[in-house]
């Protein structure tokens, strides 16, 4: 068969039943058996959005996400998911074409060294330039996405690999010469992590999306019932305790709860399952957990100690971790008594009750986003998957809706980009099809990638979308008004605040998809429920919040957790009654 046919064929070997992407000439003999095959290929408006919608079905499903698109402005064009999939661990395998072989360094047309801009943004990347390799480097592909730490990886093919033939074979030999995922966790460290862990009288365990990665969240809930320690979920996490469960403090970091960063700033035994030190979650990086050891537990071994000192690191898969460390404390547990944590306990409740997520009423009598996102959460329910966009409605996404159960929160959290919303939630839905998918846009954000309406209406894929248009680059002006004496340099996106540009009411049924404006609070809940009667195309509901609210608590760039504000100018007391 060609080399074209065993890209095909090849991916149907892996299993993989959708590919997002869009054709062009490089590609374009792949793109012909392509039409013959069982696997569903969602065209795409842009290359991005292909990336990104890798990236949600990944998420949301444990699988491999696939895009396919052709070589130098379109390969180019997925560099923006790739390294959002790379800072948040995500499984892509992104399949582009290349020039052929012998036109390779010839500046000929659409070349871009792809493999070259990619090897930093990717886990890995390759090049094929004979139709042989074919089937081995997309299964080692596939293997590498997927496998210990996941994440994206670029497999750049020639058009003369494409159209040359080859005897296929499957499955591939391969082996990849220093790739090596960690296979058991050290028992000594085990027994080390079950000893602090038992004797700790502040613990708090920090989860970050590792522990939804492998699968680990049943782990959690037993280690958790057996120490009953504090639990704190960062972006990534969410949904990886329930939010339900009076154990889960919520996210720490710069916009997290006063609880939850309160606990890691006096706790004296800091627990990381699968999470990083990331700088939004530790503010000023030697002012972080001060008094607490460390356990950290990543199968990423480079994580460890590398923002933190870690006193006892475990290099192993989260999931195996918890089977022994569950024991292992079982174990310790029946011949020691558990340490009383009644005081750690009160003093947590107290930050809890005494600064709970809360919000001020706008002023210009516009709605409150808070609002907005809480009435979204709680006439769902804890089955909808939610995607988003960058910036404060991200972030009241993550505070304001309750999440339940793992991968239904999908958002760009270590790159942080917008436009990520509509294509993300459009790969959950596929990957989803019989679930509500929400995507939390910003107007901003918004306006990046919304073309892939187009791709969702003609596709079928029924998303529904919630606007919370300010007007503004809200997060961005929020720093101006906090940090910049209220100078906003270019971030109204309206001149006029009554004639919006775009009209998204027109823009979205221009696409033939129905849509609603929401300006009052008592037209919040009847909105949400018309959306979520619809299920047979997308739905838009543009909600006019005001550009004043702004996310709190917040801990300022650079600055130490301990100088959490939870409103303008209010400190938390951390110490003493109220
Ligand atoms: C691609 C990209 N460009 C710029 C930024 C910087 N940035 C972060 S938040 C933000 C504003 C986002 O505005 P919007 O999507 O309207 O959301 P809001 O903050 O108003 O909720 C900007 C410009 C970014 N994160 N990503």
């Amino acid at each position: 068969m060609t080399g074209a046919e065993a890209i095909i064929r090849s991916l149907e070997e892996l299993g993989v039943d959708e590919v997002f992407g869009l054709p062009g000439g490089a590609i374009l003999p792949t793109y012909d058996p392509l039409m013959d095959s069982k696997i569903r290929h969602i065209l795409v408006r842009h290359e991005q959005g292909a990336g990104h919608a890798a990236e949600g079905y990944a998420i949301s499903s444990g699988r491999v996400g696939c895009a396919i698109v052709t070589s130098g402005p379109a390969a180019l064009n997925t560099m923006t998911a790739l390294g959002d999939a790379n800072l948040d661990s995500v499984p892509i395998v992104v399949i582009t074409g290349q020039v052929g072989a012998s036109l390779i360094g010839t500046d000929a047309f659409q070349e871009a060294d792809i493999v070259g801009a990619s090897m930093p943004l990717t886990k890995h990347s390759f090049l094929v330039t004979h139709a042989d390799e074919i089937p081995a480097r997309i299964a080692e592909a596939f293997e590498i996405a997927a496998s210990g730490r996941p994440g994206p990886v670029l497999v750049d093919i020639t058009k003369s690999a494409q159209t040359d033939e080859l005897d296929f074979s499957w499955p591939p030999q391969f082996d990849i010469p220093g790739y090596r995922v960690p296979t058991k966790p050290s028992k000594k460290q085990i027994r080390a992590a079950a000893e602090a862990i038992t004797n700790a009288q502040a613990p708090v365990f920090y989860v970050g999306g590792g522990v939804i990665r492998s699968n680990a969240s049943e782990g959690l809930r037993t280690l958790v019932e057996l120490t009953d320690a504090p639990v704190v979920t960062t972006l990534t996490a969410r949904g990886a305790f329930p939010d339900s469960d009076k154990h889960n403090l919520g996210m720490p970091g710069m916009h997290g709860t006063v609880a939850a960063v309160g606990a890691l700033q006096r706790s004296d035994l800091v627990v990381a399952l699968g999470s990083r030190f990331d700088d939004r979650v530790t503010g000023k990086l030697d002012t972080f957990a001060p008094r607490a050891k460390v356990v950290h537990v990543d199968i990423d071994a480079a994580e460890i100690s590398k923002n933190r000192f870690a006193d006892i690191p475990i290099v192993g898969d989260l999931k195996q971790v918890f089977e022994l460390l569950n024991n292992e404390i079982s174990r310790v547990l029946e011949n020691k008594e558990k340490e009383d944590l009644s005081g750690w306990w009160r003093y947590l409740n107290r930050l809890r009750d005494a600064y709970p997520l809360g919000w001020t009423e706008p002023e210009d009598g516009r709605l409150a986003p808070q609002h907005v996102l809480r009435r979204l959460s709680q006439l769902s329910g804890p089955d909808a998957y939610w995607a988003t966009g960058v910036g404060q409605h991200q972030m009241w996404a993550s505070q304001f809706i309750d999440f339940e159960k793992p991968r239904h929160f999908i958002s760009s959290s270590g790159l942080g980009t917008m436009g990520y919303g509509v294509p993300a939630g459009m790969g959950v839905q596929v990957a989803q099809p019989d679930s509500i998918v929400w995507v939390i846009d910003g107007d901003g954000s918004f306006q990046m990638t919304n073309q892939e309406l187009a791709t969702c209406v003609i596709n079928d894929i029924p998303i529904k979308i919630a606007l919370i248009n300010n007007s503004v680059l809200g997060m961005v002006r929020q720093w101006q008004n906090l940090f910049y004496n209220q100078r906003y340099s270019h971030t109204n996106l309206n001149d006029h605040d009554s004639e919006q540009v775009p009209n998204f009411l027109k823009l979205a049924e221009s696409y033939g998809i129905p849509g609603r404006v929401v300006t009052s609070e008592e037209e919040v809940d009847d909105a949400i429920q018309w959306a979520l009667s619809v299920n047979d195309s997308p739905v838009f509901i543009d909600f006019r919040v005001s550009k004043d609210a702004m996310v709190w608590p917040m801990v300022a760039a650079g600055v130490s957790n301990d100088d959490i504000r939870y409103a303008r100018g209010m400190a938390p007391t951390w110490d003493g009654e109220e």
